[in-house]
């Protein structure tokens, strides 16, 4: 049998924690034959709630389940962690403003990568899924020296999985039956969601270009991107609650990637540190589309930019620049 896997969630009380946990413990992030031990964090007044989650844990009898380590303290959640899936974080409430918001985030952050720098397991894979998610994920990478800066990214598969989502509704295929889109930039509603590479395959027929296929660029530079951009806005006025079940199973999607690799052909969209590739400063992480192979995300090269797109990643990128000196603005 293998050796299991050390997997923390923080935040793991919370609404997207509450539906991640269970795929976790059943194997949807690591395989059906991978053991997990789950460290689960959470603050103080969420100690019960927390409890009452590793109650439903143990209910469960998940056979990949070894053991589950529920805890207010990071030292102790983060002590020989493989992977790190970060939930936790300090929501923006009504009449907060950006900067106040950004303060306790840069805090948290600051703490929790001190707490994964001495703890982790040395390869420690961090995925940073709490908003504003590129940021957070850049304050830990700056606090987290000793972690390899390719370990530490961002979720921006869930918008990558909305934008699959839109077309496969659109074309009334399988969403399995559509790929290649992109995310790029902040997980913000300036992403720029770019279909001039995605493909289709239609039953019984050869891969196409979206593009073709739709065959309606106006829709396709309009309205589909600002669906995509909008759509977690549109769960929370259906739902009352913001997406939790499609951001948990994407954190799953992600980390699956990432570990097990990419199947030939396909790229996916991660927040990575940029490296100036397509012409994105270095010193902010940026949603690009890459491929994973060996537990190592690369990249996609050599992609066409027009000038539509251009102008939509360079604007997410300035926004990205603006939160970070923001955040740089909160610690001192
Ligand atoms: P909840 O408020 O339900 O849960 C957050 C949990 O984090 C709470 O239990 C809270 O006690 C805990 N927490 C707060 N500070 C903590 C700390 N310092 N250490 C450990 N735990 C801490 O929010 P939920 O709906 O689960 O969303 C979690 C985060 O995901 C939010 O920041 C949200 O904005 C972000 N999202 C990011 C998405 C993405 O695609 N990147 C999509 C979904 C989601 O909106």
């Amino acid at each position: 049998a293998k050796e299991p896997v050390r997997v923390l969630v923080t935040g793991a009380a919370g609404q997207i924690g509450y539906a991640l946990v269970p795929m976790i413990a059943r194997g949807v992030m690591l395989g059906s034959d991978q053991p997990i031990i789950l460290h689960m964090l959470d603050i103080e007044p969420a100690t019960e709630a927390l409890n009452g989650v590793k109650m439903e844990l143990v209910d469960a009898a998940f056979p990949l389940l070894i053991d589950v380590v529920a805890t207010t303290d990071a030292m102790v959640a983060c002590k020989g962690v493989n992977i790190a899936v970060m939930v936790g974080g300090f929501p923006r409430k009504e009449g907060m403003e950006r900067k106040d918001v950004m303060s306790k985030n840069v805090s948290i952050y600051k703490a929790q990568a001190s707490a994964l720098e001495k703890q982790a397991a040395p390869d420690c894979k961090v995925l940073v899924v709490a908003n504003p998610a590129n940021t957070n994920a850049l304050i830990l990478k700056e606090f987290a020296p000793s972690i390899p800066e390719k370990n530490i990214t961002c979720l921006t598969r869930l918008d990558h999985n909305r934008a699959l989502g839109q077309l496969s509704e659109r074309l009334k295929i399988h969403v399995g039956q559509v790929k290649n889109v992109i995310i790029w930039g902040n997980h913000s509603s300036t992403q720029y969601p770019d279909v001039n590479h995605a493909t289709v395959t239609p039953t019984n027929s050869e891969e196409k270009p979206v593009r073709s296929v739709v065959a309606d660029d106006n829709w396709l530079n309009t309205e589909f991107i600002t669906t995509v951009q909008q759509r977690g806005a549109a769960i929370i006025k259906a739902r009352k609650l913001s997406s939790a079940l499609s951001a948990a199973s994407a954190a799953c999607d992600h980390i699956r990637d990432w570990v097990l690799g990419t199947p030939k052909g396909t790229w996916v969209s991660m927040g990575v540190y940029s490296d100036g590739s397509y012409g994105i400063q270095s010193g902010i992480i940026y949603s690009f589309p890459v491929t994973c192979d060996k537990g190592q995300w690369s990249i996609a090269q050599g992609l066409k930019i027009d000038d539509f797109s251009r102008e939509k990643m360079d604007a997410t990128a300035k926004e990205l620049v603006e939160e970070k000196t923001l955040a740089y603005s909160c610690l001192n």
